[in-house]
């Protein structure tokens, strides 16, 4: 007698169950469960007077086969098992916990990707952390990348609005390192732009990106947005960064992404 379907398949499921490894994204589903994330914060600092601004959340996962995983690996991962929503909310509720313990001078900024973007309760849900927590919209940073936009621009424009008009800001991440569609400086209710680290690297050794860097500062400057340099490494790029009208600064120079501990002391400091 032969084999029914239905047997057959299920035999095949599990032998296929046997041999496949372990997917990551379900020790990431496990990880979120255990709160075993790490949310790191990296400092920025205001121009004016280089004191402590706010800092970057940044979640870093150790993983005991592949190592310490962050960013778009992170994001990655996550995608793969179907648990991106999951993993940004855990990101964010964890982050605005934390923020909610710090000066009232310090402000949060938060990554948002397209999937973020894209997901129709990601606002509310955003919304009900802020209230939940009681930390200050006014005091919140959406870092948005361009990919994150690129998929619908007036879609984009319209959520990121909404979010505005509670009084969070909204920043363009990555700025020069990808597609640098300048229609984005149009559309979207952009508070600053975030210039990529590739666009500091030469500005105090490179004529020509010094002259970038001024070209951007003066267009933002135009179009009341402010400009945040990222990855400043050295004082010399600090110095030009500062005096060419980036608001904010944020790089290894002062400081690299550290525990809520580390940043509370270091505003106190
Ligand atoms: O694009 P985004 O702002 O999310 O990137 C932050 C990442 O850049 C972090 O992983 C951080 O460790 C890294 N980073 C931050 N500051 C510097 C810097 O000054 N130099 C370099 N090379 N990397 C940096
Ligand atoms: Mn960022």
């Amino acid at each position: 007698m032969p084999i029914p379907a239905q047997i057959h398949e299920r035999r095949r499921r599990i032998d296929r169950r046997r041999s496949e490894p372990h997917p990551v994204s379900e020790d990431l589903a496990e990880a979120l469960n255990d709160d075993a994330l790490h949310i790191l914060f990296q400092p920025q600092f205001a121009s004016s007077d280089n004191a402590l601004a706010g800092a970057e959340a940044l979640a870093r996962w150790d993983h005991p086969q592949h190592g310490l995983l962050a960013g778009d690996s992170l994001v990655a991962i996550a995608q793969s098992g179907g648990i991106t929503r999951r993993l940004a909310r855990h990101i964010a509720r964890a982050a605005l916990e934390t923020a909610t313990g710090w000066p009232e001078t310090l402000r949060l900024s938060l990554n948002v990707t397209a999937m973020d973007l894209f997901d129709r309760t990601f606002g509310e849900d955003l919304m009900a952390m802020l209230a939940e927590t009681g930390f200050p919209a006014e005091r919140l940073t959406l870092e948005i990348t361009e990919q994150a936009l690129v998929a619908d621009l007036d879609r984009s424009a319209e959520r990121l609005r909404a979010l505005a008009d509670h009084g969070i800001r909204i920043a363009l991440d990555d700025f020069g390192a990808g597609f640098c569609n300048f229609r984005y400086l149009k559309v979207l209710p952009l508070d600053a732009l975030k210039l990529d680290r590739s666009m500091i690297d030469g500005v105090a050794s490179d004529a020509r990106d010094l002259a970038v860097l001024r070209g951007i500062v003066a267009m933002a400057s135009a179009l009341d947005i402010a400009v945040i340099a990222e990855g400043v490494e050295t004082r010399a790029q600090r110095d030009v960064v500062t005096a060419e009208g980036c608001a904010v600064w944020q790089g290894y120079l002062g400081g690299k992404p550290m525990s809520a501990r580390r940043l509370v002391a270091l505003a106190e400091s």
